[in-house]
């Protein structure tokens, strides 16, 4: 029996194996509703054997959205389509997730393929961003943020929580809050992009304010027996590693504290230009494993773990509960099925496919090895 290949319980959810498929956008919904691509899109990649399958950053509110494609949850309108993904999901049987977030001052994009940077000034496809402080990105979103006010601070936690709501009455099982990439949460904990001198900024205290408020303001409204996870950078590979290593791990012990039940770990992307050593396989999972460790809560990790052998590794030597295998899923959207098949699984029940497909995945399996 692989390690890969077992299911994994959180709080009352069971996954019936440890491939995640993470979030990707699909800037393809109008007005932040969803529609028959995502549809085809969700319940194929369910359907093809991952445990558990993650919806795209959906924004909280309309500013939030990376892009002007980019789902939302922040009107009751927009419930009944992502209902109808987390009951596709569900039918495929894999465990329905959605991760909600807001973008800050990466928001008002272009399309990746539609330039990938800000939405020209003078065009009314897009809007004012928000963020900690004014301060731009820069390297293509050079867009200069309002900085937010404590108003702005409150409203943005409580659209958090609705959106949290609306999650939950569409049907989703578990959450995870973008806490990751340089968007608004992000930004909070980065002195390179949070300069405030009030409460929420400055010390480590200070800048870990947004993100443990906004936690709290979800885990009142996300029922307590459904896993809430968040994915969070905790290296910007920007020279400052060691540093912002034990600061990030520290906010997470204090996330757990607060009803985090898993972190997904990823990379900060605060900064243009950072070293990210793209080029080795897995390379965040000896992190993943010390962020575990030493914050002591299940962890979840990404990029580069898409081989079969790195991903069993990866699990079967406890560096992280579950793998995010996301891109390999839309070159071949039944790719946990491939993986469970170069692992020699010779049991079907190995992802307790939904019956039609295992059924015919089952038979003539000798018949095909004699030949
Ligand atoms: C990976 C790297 C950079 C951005 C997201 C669109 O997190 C992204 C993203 C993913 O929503």
């Amino acid at each position: 029996m692989s390690a890969l290949f077992t299911p994994f319980q959180l709080k009352g959810v069971t996954l019936r194996n440890r491939i995640a498929v993470p979030p990707m956008c699909q800037y393809s919904a109008v007005e932040g509703v969803v529609n028959d691509w995502h549809f085809a899109h969700y319940a194929e990649i369910a359907r093809g054997g991952a445990g558990l399958v993650i919806v795209e950053a959906t924004g909280v509110s309309p500013e939030g959205r990376i892009t002007p494609g980019c789902a939302g949850l922040w009107n009751d309108a927009q419930i009944e389509g992502m209902a109808h993904i987390a009951s596709l999901i569900k039918a495929g049987g894999a465990v329905p997730g959605i991760q909600i977030g807001h973008a800050g001052r990466k928001a008002s994009a272009n399309k990746p393929w539609e330039g990938d940077d800000h939405i020209a000034a003078d065009d009314a496809r897009g809007w004012q961003t928000l963020a900690p402080s004014a301060i731009a990105f820069g390297d293509g979103l050079p867009k200069v943020p309002q900085a937010m006010s404590l108003d702005d601070i409150a409203r943005v936690k409580a659209d958090f929580a609705a959106a949290a709501r609306r999650a939950r009455e569409a049907g989703f099982e578990w959450l995870e809050l973008h806490f990751a990439h340089g968007y608004l949460a992000q930004s909070f904990f980065s002195a390179h992009a949070n300069q405030r001198d009030d409460p929420y900024g400055g010390s480590f205290e200070n800048r870990a304010r947004f993100l443990l408020e906004t936690l709290a303001a979800v885990r009142a409204e996300w029922p307590q027996n459904l896993p809430l996870a968040a994915r969070f950078g905790v290296i910007e590979y920007d020279g400052k590693d060691e540093e912002t290593l034990a600061e990030s791990i520290e906010l997470v012990k204090r996330m757990r504290e607060g009803g985090l039940d898993l972190l997904n770990v990823s990379v900060n992307f605060n900064i243009p230009g950072a070293n990210i050593p793209w080029a080795t396989p897995a390379f965040l999972a000896p992190i993943a494993q010390r962020v575990s460790r030493e914050a002591g809560l299940p962890v979840a990790s990404s990029w580069g773990i898409d081989d079969v052998r790195d991903a069993e590794r990866v699990v079967a030597d406890k560096q992280m509960e579950l793998v995010m295998i996301g891109r390999a899923h839309l070159a071949n959207p039944h790719y946990a099925y491939r993986l469970a098949l170069e692992l020699g699984e010779e049991n079907p029940e190995w992802a307790t496919l939904p019956a039609p497909y295992a059924h015919w995945l089952s038979r003539y399996r000798g018949a095909a090895k004699a030949k």
